[in-house]
C-alpha cells in the first residue's frame, strides 16, 4: 500500500485521469490532493472526481487558498473544455466543499514519514511548503517532467535525438522551486519521469485492447473505468491517442519497475533541463519504459476482486438462498430439519460448514467502497516481471550535457502572481447526490454480463443472510 499525495493541474486532461485512477486504486491510500494554482473550478472538478470514486474524505488543498478565488487571477477559468465534454455538466455544478491552503495541508500530511508526493504539475505546492515550513521531511518525491538526453538514453524518441537538454513544462513552470527541491537534504528520494520516456507512451486502440484483456471478466472499479472512458473519448475526439505523462509517473510511484532509472544530477541551462550521471544524489530519472509492466499496474485488481471469483460468488449466493429458505420455514413452524433438507435440495449444495456471518459478502465487492483510511494494507502485488523489451533502452551514462534548443509548450502556471498561501478552510454546502455517470457505455462493455449479474447475486445473498 502506497500512501500518496497528488499535486495536479487541469489544463492537460491526463492529470484528472490520473486522479481518477489513483482515487480508488486498491494499492493506494490517497492522503490528499493539491491543486495548482487551485482556482475554484479546479477544486470543484477534483471534488467531483473524489466523490464519484467514493473518496469524499480526501482533503483538497489549493496553492493560494480559497481567499484567492475572489481575485481577478483567481476567477480565471482553468479547467480545459475536454473535462466538461467528457464528464458532463456535473463538474461545473458540484459543490466544492472544504478546500485548505495547499502548502499548509501538505505540511500537515507529511507527518506521515512514508508518504510519497506525486506531482503531475509544476511543483508549486510542494515547493512553497518546503520554503515556508522549516524541518519538513519527505520520503519520496515523484515528479513528471525533466529530460534525459542522448547521454543517458540509447534509443531516444526521434524528436529528441541529439539533444542533451530540452524545455520541460512542469519544472519550467516552477524553476526556482524545482531547483530548491532538487538540492534539499530533507527529501530522501527523488524520481523524475522524463519526457523522453513519457512522450513515447501514447494511448492507442492496441493499448486499450491490452488493458481490456487484463480487466476482462470483471467490472472495473469506478476510477479505472472513468479513466479508460476518458482516454477512449480523447482518442475518439482528437483522432490521436493521449500521451500518458502523468499516468506513467503515477504507475512509477506505485511500482518503480515500470521504468528504468539512472541516478543523476538534474540541471537547468538556458531555460532548458538536462540530466548527467552522478552518484549519491538520491535523484533518479527515467531512461527506459516497460509497457507490459505499466499495463499490469494500470489494470491491477483490488483485493476484493481477487478474493471473489464468479464461481465462488455464485456458490455463496446459492448457499445464502438456502439459508434464507430454511429460516423462513423454521419461523413458520415447520421442522427445522425438514426445512434444512429442502433448502439443501433447493441449493443443490451441502449446508455451509462455517457460521452464517462468514458467508456474508458485505465486506467484499458488494459493499460500498471502503474509505481510504480503512483499505487493507496488505494488498498483494500481481505484477509479474516480464521481459518485453523496453521501447527506450538505457545506456551507460556519460558525462555532462551541452545545450540545445527547442520547445514543448509554454508553462501556464509560471506566470501567476505569487501570493501567500492561506491556511483557512472554507466550509461550503454539503455534497449533493452524485449525478448519473456519463459516457461509461464503452467501459460497461468491458465487463461481461456475468460480472454485472454477480453483483446482484451478492446483494441478494447478503440481503438473504441479514433477513435470516
Ligand atoms: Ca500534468
Amino acid at each position: 500500500m502506497k500512501r500518496v499525495i497528488f499535486e495536479m493541474e487541469t489544463a492537460d486532461p491526463d492529470d484528472f485521469m490520473t486522479l481518477l485512477w489513483l482515487a480508488d486504486h486498491p494499492d493506494v491510500e490517497l492522503l490528499g490532493v493539491l491543486v495548482t494554482p487551485g482556482s475554484q473550478d479546479q477544486c470543484r472538478l477534483v471534488r467531483w472526481g473524489l466523490d464519484r470514486c467514493g473518496r469524499p474524505e480526501v482533503p483538497i488543498g489549493a496553492l493560494h487558498g480559497p481567499s484567492w478565488w475572489a481575485t481577478s487571477e483567481g476567477m480565471k477559468a482553468r479547467v480545459s473544455g475536454f473535462h466538461e465534454a467528457c464528464y458532463g455538466p456535473g463538474i461545473v455544478e458540484h459543490p466544492v466543499g472544504e478546500v485548505a491552503g495547499g502548502p499548509a495541508l501538505l505540511a500537515e500530511l507529511l507527518r506521515d514519514p512514508e508518504a510519497t508526493v506525486l506531482v503531475g504539475a509544476a511543483p508549486k505546492n510542494i515547493g512553497k511548503a518546503f520554503k515556508d515550513v522549516p524541518g519538513l521531511r519527505l520520503a519520496r518525491w515523484v515528479q513528471q517532467g525533466g529530460f534525459a538526453g542522448d547521454n543517458l538514453v540509447a534509443e531516444p524518441l526521434e524528436k529528441f535525438r541529439g539533444r542533451l537538454t530540452c524545455p520541460s513544462f512542469n519544472p519550467g513552470g516552477a524553476p526556482r522551486e524545482t531547483l530548491a527541491l532538487l538540492a534539499s537534504p530533507q527529501i530522501e528520494e527523488r524520481r523524475f519521469v522524463s519526457k523522453n520516456v513519457c512522450h513515447g507512451v501514447v494511448y492507442t486502440r492496441a493499448m486499450r485492447d491490452a488493458l481490456n484483456r487484463r480487466i476482462s471478466g470483471r467490472s472495473p472499479r469506478t476510477g479505472l473505468a472513468m479513466m479508460i472512458d476518458a482516454l477512449d473519448r480523447y482518442l475518439e475526439d482528437k483522432g490521436t491517442g493521449k500521451a500518458m505523462h502523468d499516468l506513467v509517473a503515477a504507475a512509477c510511484a506505485l511500482d518503480e519497475r515500470v521504468c528504468d532509472f539512472a541516478e543523476v544530477e538534474i540541471y537547468r541551462e538556458k531555460g532548458e533541463w538536462g540530466a548527467r550521471a552522478m552518484a549519491d544524489t538520491h535523484t533518479r530519472i527515467s531512461v527506459g519504459f516497460h509497457e507490459e509492466r505499466f499495463l499490469d499496474v494500470l489494470g491491477r485488481r483490488s483485493p476484493a476482486e481477487r478474493a471473489l471469483t464468479p464461481h465462488r460468488a455464485a456458490q455463496v449466493a446459492r448457499r445464502a438462498r438456502a439459508l434464507s429458505m430454511h429460516a423462513a420455514r423454521a419461523s413458520s413452524g415447520g421442522s427445522s430439519g425438514q426445512a434444512a433438507s429442502k433448502a439443501r435440495m433447493a441449493s443443490r449444495s451441502p449446508p455451509p460448514p462455517t457460521p452464517r456471518s462468514s458467508l456474508c459478502l458485505c465486506s467484499l465487492s458488494s459493499s460500498p467502497p471502503p474509505t481510504s483510511r480503512s483499505v487493507p494494507t496488505t494488498a498483494p502485488a500481481t505484477t509479474t516481471p516480464v521481459t518485453t523489451p523496453a521501447t527506450i533502452t538505457p545506456v551507460l551514462p556519460s558525462t555532462s550535457g551541452g545545450s540545445a534548443s527547442g520547445s514543448d509548450g509554454v508553462p501556464t502556471g509560471g506566470g501567476l502572481a505569487s501570493r501567500p498561501a492561506a491556511s483557512a478552510v472554507v466550509t461550503m454546502p454539503p455534497v449533493s447526490p452524485r449525478p448519473p455517470m456519463t459516457r461509461l457505455d464503452s467501459v460497461s462493455a468491458l465487463g461481461p454480463a456475468s460480472a454485472r449479474a454477480l453483483t446482484l447475486a451478492e446483494r441478494r445473498a447478503c440481503a438473504a443472510l441479514h433477513a435470516a
